[in-house]
């Protein structure tokens, strides 16, 4: 008996471990608008957004944290603790942190996910948050956009050493037409 009650006091103390829920993004390019569930239970949680790109693209958006505001107070907001990308599969690749400004604040929360040109592979952006029981009354969500668009086509204009090597092309293939010339004028 006197057990049971120490391991009910220990699992009321242990802090509860993040809700995970896994989101998959089937898209090569263009805007996902994220669609999270609304929470209404007080915890820490992890949202993540796994997507695949099959060549490279250029990764941006934002995440915006949805507040309810009844009689001027606000009943319903969630705090986001952090936001990263990691890569699943492909080459090697460093985490990137996107800044959270203001963690835990009651203020509109905005993650921007700064743009970022990512080569092909599959990526994982990883959203973890807070709900904490006051505002999980009416329930706390966030929104925004994932933006994808295709890389920045190589720019068509020569660099200096291929004019350079066109020059010196030119001037070779000048020189071996005249003096095909003279020889055929000796002959
Ligand atoms: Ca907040």
């Amino acid at each position: 008996m006197y057990k049971i009650v120490a391991c009910a006091l220990a699992a009321a103390l242990l802090p509860a471990a993040a809700s995970a829920t896994a989101y998959t993004i089937d898209w090569t390019s263009g805007v996902y608008n994220p669609d999270p569930l609304v929470r209404t239970t007080p915890g820490a949680y992890t949202d993540t957004y796994a997507f695949t790109l099959g060549q490279t693209g250029d990764f941006s958006g934002s995440l915006t944290t949805q507040r309810l505001r009844v009689d001027g107070t606000i009943v319903s907001d969630l705090d986001f603790s952090s936001v990263f990308l990691t890569k699943t599969a492909g080459d090697p690749f460093a985490q990137i942190n996107f800044d959270v400004p203001m963690p835990g604040s009651d203020a509109l929360e905005v993650v921007n996910l700064a743009s970022t040109v990512l080569t092909a592979g599959s990526y994982l952006l990883t959203v973890n948050y807070n709900v904490d029981p006051a505002s999980a009354i009416n329930g706390a969500s966030y929104g925004g956009n994932i933006n994808l668009g295709a890389a920045v086509a190589a720019s068509p204009t020569p660099e200096p050493a291929t004019w350079a090597m066109l020059v010196v092309g030119f001037a070779a293939i000048g020189g071996s037409l005249r003096a095909r010339r003279r020889s055929l004028v000796a002959a």
